[in-house]
C-alpha cells in the first residue's frame, strides 16, 4: 500500500463499546476498515496534559497501511470519532472526549509527508513534546527518524523533560 500513517488513539470518556480502554481496542479494529494495521503498541494509562481536571486517558499508537492519501485519511478518521460518540460542537478544546485519532506522521514509501495545511500539520506539531504520544510510538517504531528534527522517535523519548505520568498495561 502506497502509505504508512502513524496514528495516535485516546479517550478517557466512555463510549458505547465500553470504558476509555474498550474503546481504543475497539477503535484500532475499525481502523483495519481504512487499510491494514500492521502493528500497535500496547495500551497506555496517561494523566491528563493540559486540562488537567478531566478523567485519566487510555493513549495507544497504530501502524496504519493504507492507500487513502493523508487528507482523505484524516476525514476517514474524523467520521470514525463521530462513529464512537465524539460531539465536537459540544465539548471543550483539549477536554474529554470518547476518541481522539490523531495524524502523527505519514510516510509513502520511505519518505516522510510533510504538511502545513490548516487541516492538517504533518508530523504532527506536538509529537516531540508528549510523553503519551513518544511511549507507545517508540515502542512500535523506535528507529523512525523524525523528519524535521533528525532524531529517532526512541532518542526523542529518551531526551523529552516533561515527567508527564504515562504507565504501559
Ligand atoms: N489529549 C489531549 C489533551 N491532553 N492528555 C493525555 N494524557 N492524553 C491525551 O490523549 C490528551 C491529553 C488533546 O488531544
Ligand atoms: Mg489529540
Ligand atoms: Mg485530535
Amino acid at each position: 500500500m502506497e502509505y504508512t500513517a502513524y496514528i495516535g488513539l485516546g479517550s478517557n470518556l466512555p463510549s458505547f463499546t465500553g470504558g476509555p480502554a474498550e474503546t481504543v481496542e475497539a477503535a484500532m479494529r475499525d481502523m483495519e476498515k481504512l487499510g491494514m494495521v500492521s502493528s500497535r503498541s500496547s495500551l497506555y494509562r496517561t494523566a491528563p496534559v493540559g486540562i488537567r481536571e478531566q478523567p485519566e486517558f487510555i493513549n495507544a499508537v497504530a501502524r496504519l497501511e493504507t492507500d487513502f492519501e493523508p487528507e482523505r485519511l484524516l476525514q476517514k478518521l474524523l467520521a470514525m470519532e463521530r462513529g464512537f460518540g465524539r460531539d465536537r460542537r459540544q465539548s471543550v478544546p483539549k477536554g474529554p472526549r470518547t476518541l481522539d485519532l490523531d495524524l502523527l506522521l505519514v510516510l509513502r514509501g520511505d519518505e516522510p509527508v510533510l504538511c502545513k495545511s490548516p487541516a492538517l500539520k504533518l508530523p504532527h506539531p506536538e509529537l516531540p513534546r508528549r510523553r503519551f504520544v513518544l511511549e507507545p510510538l517508540a515502542e512500535i517504531a523506535p528507529e523512525v527518524q523524525h523528519p524535521l528534527l533528525g532524531r529517532t522517535m526512541r532518542q526523542l523519548l529518551e531526551e523529552l523533560s516533561s515527567r508527564d505520568e504515562v504507565k504501559r498495561l
